[in-house]
């Protein structure tokens, strides 16, 4: 898997943690020395998303741009993290398609308990009609059926769970 790269894509609802765990892992895989990018969706939507919305279309768009950069970043032994919500089973087949060194990360938080933090009282905000098409409110997430690894946030910090990641990558020479 080494020559194919490794991006790590982490899925998820708003809130279930996917940028908090992100940022340990980058954190953690400089410590080891490697070469790491995190593509965050917040970020990316700030950057070269600039414009785009939250339709299906776009989220679509917004992932292919993802996984453009990821791809190439994988090409030159980047290891790349990326944590995009990526609702449609869709768009992440199509990124396990187009990258070789993908595996498919699960930060699985049930709604409920998302909703609860509102760490950036979007969900309010979607609840009242504020924001439309707001994902696992008013518009789908679809759950991953097969992913490589399923992290439970409710369940464990941040620290724990990005344990769990680095074992498992490691146990599967991952990187
Ligand atoms: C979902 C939304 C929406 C709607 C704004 N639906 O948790 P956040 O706040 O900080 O990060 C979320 C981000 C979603 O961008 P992604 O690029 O990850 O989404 S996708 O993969 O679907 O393209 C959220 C915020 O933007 N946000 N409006 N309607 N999340």
């Amino acid at each position: 898997k080494t020559s194919a790269g490794l991006t790590i894509w982490l899925t998820g609802l708003s809130g279930a943690g996917k940028s908090t765990l992100a940022a340990l892992l980058t954190d953690r895989l400089r410590e080891q020395g490697q070469a790491v990018e995190w593509l965050d969706g917040d970020e990316l939507r700030r950057s070269l998303g600039r414009g785009l919305g939250f339709s299906r279309e776009d989220r679509f768009e917004n992932i292919r741009r993802a996984v453009y950069l990821a791809g190439m970043l994988n090409r030159h032994g980047v290891i790349t993290v990326v944590s995009v919500i990526s609702p449609y089973a869709e768009m992440r087949s199509y990124a396990r398609q187009e990258l070789p060194g993908f595996v498919e990360i699960y930060v699985d938080c049930p709604l409920p308990v998302c909703e609860a933090r509102d760490v950036k009282g979007l969900y309010a905000k979607a609840r009242s009609g504020e924001l439309p098409a707001f994902t696992g409110i008013s518009d789908p997430y679809e759950a991953p059926a097969d992913p490589e690894l399923t992290l439970h946030t409710a369940e464990r910090t941040p620290e724990q769970c990005m344990e769990e990641l680095i074992s498992w990558l490691t146990e599967h020479r991952l990187y």
